[in-house]
């Protein structure tokens, strides 16, 4: 198994070849210049159910590959962080699920020296594909700031890193869970743009509108595409967040899912949830609240997140069209 993965020099030059490897078919892509799209494991892991999990993770790939790019699955297995897997190691992710650890920055460095298995939040996964020197990454939502993050000072490790590191990350929007205003404040702050895929409005994952702008609508994956070759060109450094509406047969009334929120949130704080495993407890209660109508609608999300973000490093790897 070993064999078929090769060592890649990171392009940060931090000396941890060691512990990160590509897959011949990501490796391959990468060292000719054709795209790559990263995909994210933590959604696997702790964000969806088995077998939906599996099967979710198994079609965005593929949607990747038919929109011609290489899918590159990002994620910890046994102290590797590995770009790109096999079917088997999915697999493998899949059923062990919340078995799995849940692998954000902060993480990272324990979780390879110690050997784990994990599936790696929006904020490794860009750590990790940054380092493999790709620039294009899809997720079904980003994490956030949460509701009651004046007193609990719970912010997603996920903004922070968009602030940091050059990845643009393909999403919903950031999930009806949290507060949005606060997170879109938040990245301001920390500059990150937030372009909108054919909308004005800020989607919140699971409803196409938030109630919030985003800061530019842009209508095509080759201009979302310049706005990266703008900001590598400027040396800027930050991410970017590109928010896709969900697809309209899925979404759901923005009402409704205010009130199953809520009641999720309140549940959480009753039952003691912090740090880490708020994020999966609130994903899983609002699913069991909406009936499965929430996991049908992260499923469908997160097909169309990585097929704009395919979309998006395909147009990133062809020329400028001159004149
Ligand atoms: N969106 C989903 N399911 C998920 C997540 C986002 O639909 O499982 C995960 C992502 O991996 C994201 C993480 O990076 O939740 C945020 O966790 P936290 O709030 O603890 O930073
Ligand atoms: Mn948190």
């Amino acid at each position: 198994m070993r064999a078929r993965f090769r060592r890649i020099m990171p392009v940060t030059m931090s000396g941890i070849t060691d512990n990160i490897q590509c897959s011949a078919a990501v490796g391959a892509a990468l060292a000719e210049g054709r795209p790559v799209l990263a995909l994210e494991s933590t959604i696997i892991t702790h964000g969806m159910p088995w077998p939906q999990n599996l099967e979710t993770a198994r079609v965005a790939a593929a949607a990747v590959s038919d929109a011609g790019a290489v899918p590159a699955t990002i994620a910890i297995i046994d102290g590797v962080a590995r770009v790109g897997l096999t079917d088997l190691e999915l697999e493998h992710l899949a059923r062990a699920g919340s078995d799995a650890v849940k692998c954000s920055r902060r993480d990272l460095a324990v979780l390879l020296a110690t050997g784990a298995t994990a599936g790696t939040t929006v904020a490794a996964t860009m750590i990790l594909a940054h380092q493999a020197g790709i620039r294009v990454f899809a997720t079904g939502g980003i994490g956030g700031v949460h509701r009651g993050a004046d007193r609990t000072l719970d912010v997603s490790a996920d903004l922070l890193e968009l602030s940091r590191t050059p990845v643009a990350v393909v999403c919903a929007g950031p999930k009806a869970i949290l507060d949005i205003g606060l997170t879109r404040e938040y990245l301001e702050t920390q500059g990150v743009p937030v372009i909108g895929y054919r909308t004005d409005k800020l989607p919140a994952f699971y409803a196409a509108d938030s109630g919030y702008p985003v800061d530019r609508r842009l209508d095509e994956a080759r201009a979302i595409a310049r706005v990266i070759r703008v900001q590598d060109e400027m040396g800027l450094g930050q991410g970017l967040v590109v928010a896709n509406p969900p697809p309209a047969e899925t979404s759901m009334r923005a009402e409704d899912m205010r009130r199953v929120v809520l009641q999720a949130v309140e549940e959480a704080a009753a039952s003691g949830v912090s740090g880490k495993a708020v994020t999966p407890y609130l994903l899983q209660r609002v699913e069991q609240l909406t009936g499965g109508a929430s996991l049908e609608a992260n499923i469908a999300l997160m097909i169309n997140n990585a097929r704009l973000g395919a979309d998006i490093a395909v147009a990133l790897s062809q020329p400028e069209p001159t004149g």
